[in-house]
């Protein structure tokens, strides 16, 4: 009944997530702001501003603009340095099947990672090949969870968004696929996850007929 998947990346094909988080805490740290892993659940689909205001909360108003983009820079140069190693050892166990598995069912396939970094993570994957669609963050105005993502994937998919099924880790994510009319497979746990209408541990545990 589907005739495209739409998948997110960080946190789904790939476990970008530590990464993202070392590298803001070490820009925390040296603002002398508190980060710690519970509070990197809430960045996760976020975009890099938008996580920048989120850690810095009220101390955000001590900061220019141009200071906050400067930490914002500094930030994504150390994550750019922490993704430059990634190689095909970083798939998480299932992506590369769960992708055959879609394109043997003759589905369309689409990226949507709100991430400027998504297209040098695939390449370090080895998968950029395997998608028909890649959205390009830089493209997109609104981050997760507002739907716009997941709506310019159907779109340059060429299909209806309830014929699209959305595959996302974060709060965020789910919410932008439901927000857009898609069947959305959570990839993580049930009570974090609850807009998901199904919810498997990881793409391991991906079976297309299921859904
Ligand atoms: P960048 P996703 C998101 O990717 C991450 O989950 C989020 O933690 C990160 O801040 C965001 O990308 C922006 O990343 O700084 O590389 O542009 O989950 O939508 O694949
Ligand atoms: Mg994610």
């Amino acid at each position: 009944r589907f005739k495209a998947v739409i998948f997110d990346l960080d946190g789904v094909i790939t476990d970008t997530a530590h990464y993202h988080y070392l590298a803001w805490k070490r820009l925390a740290e040296s603002v002398g702001v508190h980060f710690d892993e519970a509070f990197n659940e809430h960045l996760k689909g976020v975009d890099r501003m938008g996580s920048l205001d989120l850690i810095l909360g009220e101390a955000a108003r001590n900061y220019s603009a141009q200071q906050k983009l400067e930490m914002a820079d500094a930030k994504n140069r150390h994550y750019q340095d922490l993704i430059s190693t990634m190689s095909e050892a970083d798939l998480l166990p299932g992506a590369v099947d769960a992708l055959a598995a879609v394109r043997a069912a003759g589905l369309r396939i689409g990226l949507a990672s709100v991430s400027k970094n998504a297209f040098t993570v695939l390449e370090h994957l080895g998968i950029r090949g395997r998608f028909d669609y890649v959205v390009d963050a830089a493209t997109i105005t609104h981050s997760k969870p507002h739907p716009e993502i997941f709506l310019t994937a159907a779109d340059k998919l060429g299909v209806d968004p309830g014929e699209c099924l959305g595959v996302e880790d974060a709060v965020a994510g789910v919410a932008s696929i439901k927000r857009a009319g898609m069947y959305a497979l959570g990839v993580g746990s049930p009570e974090v996850l609850t807009q998901a209408d199904r919810v498997i541990p990881g793409l391991d545990q991906f079976r297309l007929e299921d859904y």
